[in-house]
């Protein structure tokens, strides 16, 4: 049975319950991450590829203090152009939805609703993690607190160098997380395959991911896993290239004094701007990029039985 409290589509529902592929995207990425219209362009495309791709698109958001999977279009019109609606992690889901209100969910929130609608499959663009500079902030995004209570694989481009990203591996380690590469011995950095940081481990094919998700949950592991899908090399901004451009945004952070959960979306408003539209372009296209393999994902992994199923 479902949460007495979660809204959930027909579509997905009857898929969750003859076992189908489903797939859970997020929407702060909608109404924080990306400028409008481009954003419920990109919402409304994802979903088509997902769907393309043999699974049950599920866009999960809160309106009006309802936790929603699975959106109408003019719900994703409104998520990406409406004034009101808060960036919502965890921490802030009661808050929403005890006064009735709209939020756009992170990976954090994303995935737990996910969890409680039976869904184990998210795909998104970049996950939060470690900011730079933690040291002194203690700028952690709460996404890797919940990959590691939350038994969700998530499916992104890696994390940004506006993080530290040797520090967020380090994080997940310690948090329990595994954390798989797509077709690279490089842990990719969202605009670039590279980073300079090892993939902790590789896969090759979406039903490896399947498999490392399968005995993850048939061990009763708490935890999500971080599939790393890297950007086509047709559609990177090489490392040196986005590089000054993230440390030009950062400085500008700083002056500004913007610290919290405004961080985020201030550095990925000001990368767009910085680049003329370049990064966003990237943005989308690894999007794309991740809804193939994650729709992929969710097809072998609904066709493997498990143990505690045979
Ligand atoms: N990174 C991106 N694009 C995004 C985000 C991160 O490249 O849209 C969003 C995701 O919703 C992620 C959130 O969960 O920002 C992390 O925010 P914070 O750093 O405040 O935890
Ligand atoms: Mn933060």
């Amino acid at each position: 049975m479902t949460h007495p409290l979660l809204t959930v589509t027909d579509e997905v529902a009857d898929a969750l319950r003859d076992r189908r592929p489903v797939v859970a995207l997020e929407s702060t990425i909608i109404s924080h991450g990306m400028p409008y219209p481009q954003n419920v362009a990109m919402a409304t495309e994802v979903e088509a590829i997902v769907r393309e791709h043999g699974a049950v698109p599920a866009t999960i958001a809160v309106l009006d203090g309802h936790p929603r999977v699975g959106l109408s279009t003019d719900d994703l019109e409104l998520l990406a152009s409406h004034g009101d609606v808060a960036k919502v992690s965890v921490r802030d889901l009661p808050l929403v939805v005890a006064r009735g209100t709209h939020g756009a969910t992170t990976v954090a929130a994303t995935m737990r609703l996910a969890a409680m609608a039976g869904i184990s499959v998210f795909v998104t663009g970049g996950l939060g993690g470690v900011h730079r500079g933690a040291q002194q902030t203690f700028d952690v995004s709460a996404d890797l607190t919940e990959l590691s209570r939350t038994p969700v694989a998530v499916v992104s481009a890696g994390v940004k160098s506006i993080l530290d990203i040797g520090l967020t591996l380090e994080a997940l380690e310690t948090l329990g997380v595994p954390v798989l590469v797509a077709g690279s011995d490089e842990f990719p950095s969202f605009y670039s395959r590279s980073s300079g940081h090892a993939a902790p481990n590789r896969v090759d094919s979406a039903a490896e991911v399947a498999a490392v998700v399968r005995a993850g949950r048939d061990l009763g592991l708490a935890s999500g896993v971080v599939v790393a899908n890297p950007i086509p090399e047709e559609d990177e901004i090489p490392a040196d290239e986005i590089g000054a451009i993230i440390e030009q945004a950062l400085a500008d952070l700083d002056r500004l004094g913007i610290h919290g959960k405004d961080a985020t979306p201030y550095l990925l408003g000001r990368i767009v701007e910085i680049t003329g539209g370049a990064s966003l372009t990237a943005n989308i296209a690894l999007v794309r990029h991740n809804a193939r393999f994650g729709a992929a994902v969710a097809g072998e992994l609904a066709a493997l039985a498990s143990p505690v199923d045979r």
